[in-house]
Protein backbone atom coordinates (compact mmCIF):
# COMPACT_ATOMS: atom_id res chain seq x y z
CA UNK A 1 0.00 0.00 0.00
CA UNK A 2 1.57 3.38 -0.49
CA UNK A 3 0.87 6.71 1.24
CA UNK A 4 -0.57 10.22 -0.07
CA UNK A 5 2.69 11.46 0.08
CA UNK A 6 4.79 8.14 -1.73
CA UNK A 7 2.39 8.40 -4.58
CA UNK A 8 3.49 12.26 -5.03
CA UNK A 9 6.94 11.62 -4.76
CA UNK A 10 6.76 9.32 -6.86
CA UNK A 11 4.63 10.95 -9.23
CA UNK A 12 7.13 13.76 -9.19
CA UNK A 13 10.07 11.83 -9.42
CA UNK A 14 8.90 9.92 -12.56
CA UNK A 15 8.36 13.10 -14.47
CA UNK A 16 11.99 13.78 -14.09
CA UNK A 17 12.51 10.54 -16.06
CA UNK A 18 14.16 10.51 -19.35
CA UNK A 19 12.06 7.85 -21.30
CA UNK A 20 14.44 7.88 -24.03
CA UNK A 21 17.92 7.57 -22.65
CA UNK A 22 17.86 6.77 -18.66
CA UNK A 23 17.23 2.79 -18.93
CA UNK A 24 19.64 2.80 -21.16
CA UNK A 25 22.17 4.65 -18.89
CA UNK A 26 20.84 2.57 -16.58
CA UNK A 27 21.45 -1.01 -18.74
CA UNK A 28 24.63 -0.01 -19.41
CA UNK A 29 25.95 0.51 -16.09
CA UNK A 30 24.31 -3.21 -14.83
CA UNK A 31 26.38 -4.30 -17.87
CA UNK A 32 29.35 -2.49 -16.93
CA UNK A 33 29.22 -2.89 -13.16
CA UNK A 34 28.24 -6.18 -13.49
CA UNK A 35 29.88 -8.23 -16.23
CA UNK A 36 28.50 -11.59 -15.92
CA UNK A 37 24.93 -9.71 -17.12
CA UNK A 38 26.31 -9.54 -20.38
CA UNK A 39 25.65 -12.85 -21.16
CA UNK A 40 22.23 -12.51 -21.72
CA UNK A 41 22.49 -9.79 -24.33
CA UNK A 42 25.46 -12.11 -26.55
CA UNK A 43 23.69 -10.84 -29.64
CA UNK A 44 23.58 -7.01 -28.54
CA UNK A 45 27.75 -6.83 -30.08
CA UNK A 46 30.48 -5.20 -28.21
CA UNK A 47 30.34 -4.74 -24.46
CA UNK A 48 34.14 -4.42 -23.64
CA UNK A 49 34.28 -1.26 -22.20
CA UNK A 50 32.38 1.57 -20.90
CA UNK A 51 32.28 3.35 -24.48
CA UNK A 52 31.62 0.54 -26.56
CA UNK A 53 28.39 -0.22 -24.27
CA UNK A 54 27.58 3.56 -23.65
CA UNK A 55 27.75 3.88 -28.02
CA UNK A 56 25.62 0.23 -28.21
CA UNK A 57 22.44 1.17 -29.52
CA UNK A 58 20.91 -2.29 -29.32
CA UNK A 59 21.68 -1.30 -25.57
CA UNK A 60 20.14 2.31 -25.38
CA UNK A 61 17.27 0.46 -27.36
CA UNK A 62 16.90 -2.18 -25.18
CA UNK A 63 16.87 0.14 -22.05
CA UNK A 64 14.03 2.22 -23.66
CA UNK A 65 11.75 -1.28 -23.95
CA UNK A 66 12.53 -1.94 -19.98
CA UNK A 67 11.81 1.77 -19.30
CA UNK A 68 8.84 1.49 -21.23
CA UNK A 69 7.14 -1.55 -18.79
CA UNK A 70 8.97 0.82 -15.68
CA UNK A 71 6.60 3.59 -17.00
CA UNK A 72 3.51 1.59 -17.41
CA UNK A 73 3.87 -0.01 -13.44
CA UNK A 74 4.49 3.79 -12.39
CA UNK A 75 1.52 4.41 -13.97
CA UNK A 76 -0.28 1.51 -12.09
CA UNK A 77 1.09 1.65 -8.62
CA UNK A 78 -2.07 -0.35 -7.14
CA UNK A 79 -1.83 -2.53 -9.72
CA UNK A 80 2.22 -3.44 -10.31
CA UNK A 81 1.68 -7.44 -9.82
CA UNK A 82 -0.59 -7.71 -12.17
CA UNK A 83 0.57 -4.81 -14.86
CA UNK A 84 4.24 -7.03 -14.81
CA UNK A 85 2.61 -10.46 -15.17
CA UNK A 86 3.28 -11.63 -18.47
CA UNK A 87 6.88 -10.00 -18.32
CA UNK A 88 7.61 -12.02 -15.30
CA UNK A 89 6.21 -15.06 -17.08
CA UNK A 90 8.66 -14.47 -20.09
CA UNK A 91 11.91 -13.77 -18.27
CA UNK A 92 11.24 -16.55 -15.75
CA UNK A 93 10.23 -19.33 -18.57
CA UNK A 94 11.32 -17.90 -21.92
CA UNK A 95 14.55 -15.66 -21.01
CA UNK A 96 15.60 -17.44 -17.99
CA UNK A 97 17.21 -14.26 -16.17
CA UNK A 98 17.98 -14.86 -12.57
CA UNK A 99 15.96 -12.78 -10.91
CA UNK A 100 18.41 -11.34 -8.76
CA UNK A 101 19.28 -9.25 -11.52
CA UNK A 102 16.11 -7.37 -11.38
CA UNK A 103 17.09 -6.15 -7.70
CA UNK A 104 20.44 -5.37 -9.05
CA UNK A 105 18.57 -3.50 -11.98
CA UNK A 106 17.10 -1.20 -9.09
CA UNK A 107 19.95 -0.59 -7.57
CA UNK A 108 21.29 0.96 -10.79
CA UNK A 109 18.69 3.08 -12.10
CA UNK A 110 18.32 4.68 -8.65
CA UNK A 111 21.84 5.59 -8.86
CA UNK A 112 20.64 7.67 -12.22
CA UNK A 113 18.11 9.13 -10.48
CA UNK A 114 20.64 9.96 -7.87
CA UNK A 115 22.89 11.80 -10.19
CA UNK A 116 20.18 13.22 -12.43
CA UNK A 117 18.12 15.18 -9.53
CA UNK A 118 21.38 15.75 -7.23
CA UNK A 119 20.46 17.42 -4.28
CA UNK A 120 16.39 17.01 -4.90
CA UNK A 121 17.15 13.02 -4.29
CA UNK A 122 16.39 12.95 -0.35
CA UNK A 123 16.46 10.35 2.05
CA UNK A 124 12.46 10.34 1.52
CA UNK A 125 12.33 10.46 -2.26
CA UNK A 126 15.23 7.62 -2.26
CA UNK A 127 12.57 5.88 0.47
CA UNK A 128 9.55 6.15 -2.09
CA UNK A 129 12.06 5.23 -5.26
CA UNK A 130 13.49 2.09 -3.64
CA UNK A 131 9.82 1.02 -2.12
CA UNK A 132 8.61 1.14 -5.66
CA UNK A 133 11.94 -1.08 -7.12
CA UNK A 134 10.71 -3.15 -4.36
CA UNK A 135 7.32 -4.11 -5.77
CA UNK A 136 8.60 -4.52 -9.10
CA UNK A 137 10.73 -6.66 -8.51
CA UNK A 138 8.71 -8.86 -6.33
CA UNK A 139 6.03 -8.85 -9.34
CA UNK A 140 9.24 -9.20 -12.48
CA UNK A 141 9.43 -12.56 -9.83
CA UNK A 142 5.97 -13.77 -9.61
CA UNK A 143 6.09 -15.99 -12.13
CA UNK A 144 8.87 -18.29 -11.27
CA UNK A 145 8.37 -21.27 -9.41
ZN1 LIG B 1 14.07 -7.54 -19.38
C1 LIG B 1 13.19 -8.30 -22.63
C2 LIG B 1 11.32 -5.43 -19.16
C3 LIG B 1 15.15 -6.40 -16.32
C4 LIG B 1 16.97 -9.37 -19.73
N1 LIG B 1 12.58 -6.96 -20.67
C5 LIG B 1 12.40 -7.39 -21.95
C6 LIG B 1 11.24 -6.75 -22.49
C7 LIG B 1 10.72 -5.94 -21.53
C8 LIG B 1 11.58 -6.08 -20.38
C9 LIG B 1 9.50 -5.03 -21.63
C10 LIG B 1 10.67 -6.99 -23.92
C11 LIG B 1 9.77 -8.19 -23.82
C12 LIG B 1 9.14 -8.52 -25.17
O1 LIG B 1 9.83 -8.40 -26.19
O2 LIG B 1 7.98 -8.95 -25.14
N2 LIG B 1 13.36 -6.21 -18.00
C13 LIG B 1 12.20 -5.49 -18.06
C14 LIG B 1 12.03 -4.74 -16.81
C15 LIG B 1 13.11 -5.01 -16.02
C16 LIG B 1 13.94 -5.92 -16.78
C17 LIG B 1 10.84 -3.85 -16.50
C18 LIG B 1 13.50 -4.53 -14.69
C19 LIG B 1 13.09 -3.61 -13.98
N3 LIG B 1 15.74 -7.85 -18.24
C20 LIG B 1 16.00 -7.26 -17.04
C21 LIG B 1 17.29 -7.67 -16.55
C22 LIG B 1 17.83 -8.52 -17.50
C23 LIG B 1 16.82 -8.61 -18.56
C24 LIG B 1 17.90 -7.22 -15.26
C25 LIG B 1 19.14 -9.24 -17.55
C26 LIG B 1 20.17 -8.97 -16.82
N4 LIG B 1 14.92 -8.66 -20.90
C27 LIG B 1 16.13 -9.34 -20.84
C28 LIG B 1 16.38 -10.00 -22.10
C29 LIG B 1 15.30 -9.69 -22.94
C30 LIG B 1 14.40 -8.84 -22.16
C31 LIG B 1 17.60 -10.85 -22.41
C32 LIG B 1 15.10 -10.11 -24.41
C33 LIG B 1 15.89 -9.15 -25.24
C34 LIG B 1 15.76 -9.39 -26.72
O3 LIG B 1 15.46 -8.44 -27.42
O4 LIG B 1 15.96 -10.52 -27.16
Amino acid sequence: DWTDEERATINTVWKRVDLEHDGGDALGRLLLVYPWTQRYFSSFGSLSNAAAIAGNAKVQAHGKKVLGALDNAAHHLDSIKATLHDLSDIHAHRLHVDPENFRRFGEVFVIVLAGKLGSSFSPPVQGAVEKFFAVVVDGLSHEYH
